[in-house]
């Protein structure tokens, strides 16, 4: 049986289409990832933004053909192959590339030990609170309307929490860092939510406009961010209730994000 989600446009556009172009020889550093998915273009980002060579592979991951389950069992992307051995999950990606490429500039994390625990307490309230509120608000139907409201104000609460650390222009000031590659790929995304679920940047809180403004304007996320006609047909799916993605089952049945 094929899946809705299987239908997907099968190729970068816009922006991401010419860096996909940038990347077609072989590196030891090989980057399977899916243009449309925001947990993917967190890894395509900090690649980016650091000048990691490495050869893109687009992968439609709701195919979970062979070759793929064989590099990330768990049939999600993005994933990598790093000199021939695989690993996957876009927030353990970023930590390895920070390890793996040390002299690569920019530095994602501060050098600071304490700085860089305070990152990831951070990064982790993105993954915990502010992504699944994110989808819970795309996936409440227009009939739900309190499964809306409950939605769109989880959403905004988690934001704020997230706005009262931020120092400006980014999270840590003017060093862009790993809580901005992040949450980025959602905020250029949020346009979904305003379009259809009355989601504002403003209702977020003062300041959050300048800083969704920064996040979207940065290169490295303009870079890999396709046309919004080709990502809102994704969504559609999302908004329809027609989604059978793996998060999508996970926002139905109450559980974590795969
Ligand atoms: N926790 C994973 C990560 O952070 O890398 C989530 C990745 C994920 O959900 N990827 C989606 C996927 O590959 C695309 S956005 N879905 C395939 C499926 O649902 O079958």
């Amino acid at each position: 049986m094929t899946l809705p989600d299987e239908n997907i446009h099968p190729i970068a556009t816009g922006k991401a289409a010419e860096t996909v172009g940038k990347h077609q020889d072989p590196q030891e550093l090989v980057f399977y990832s899916g243009w449309f998915c925001p947990f993917n273009q967190r890894v395509w980002i900090a690649l980016e933004e650091r000048g990691i060579l490495y050869q893109y592979k687009e992968v439609n991951p709701y195919k979970k053909e062979k070759h793929f389950l064989e590099i990330n069992p768990k049939g999600l992307v993005p994933a990598v192959e790093y000199k021939e051995k695989a690993l996957y999950e876009s927030l353990i990606l970023l930590e390895f590339l920070e390890d793996a490429y040390p002299s690569y500039s920019p530095n994602l994390l501060p050098s600071d030990p304490y700085e860089r625990a305070y990152e990831r307490i951070w990064v982790d309230h993105i993954a915990k609170a502010i992504v699944p509120a994110w989808m819970r608000l795309l996936m409440a139907q227009p009939n739900e309307r309190e499964k809306q409201d409950s939605a769109r104000k989880e959403l905004y609460e988690a934001q704020k929490r997230l706005l009262n650390e931020v120092k400006g222009p980014y999270f840590a000031g003017e060093q862009f860092t790993l809580v901005d590659v992040a949450i980025a790929p959602w905020i250029v995304r949020d346009y979904v939510l305003a379009e259809n679920r009355g989601y504002k940047w403003e209702d977020v809180g003062n300041g959050w406009v300048k800083y969704a403004e920064a996040l979207s304007s940065r290169d490295s996320v303009r870079r890999t961010t396709s046309d919004r006609d080709k990502h809102q047909a994704t969504y559609d799916r999302y908004l329809r209730g027609e989604a059978q993605s793996e998060a999508a089952k996970a926002i139905r049945a109450g559980k974590p994000l795969p």
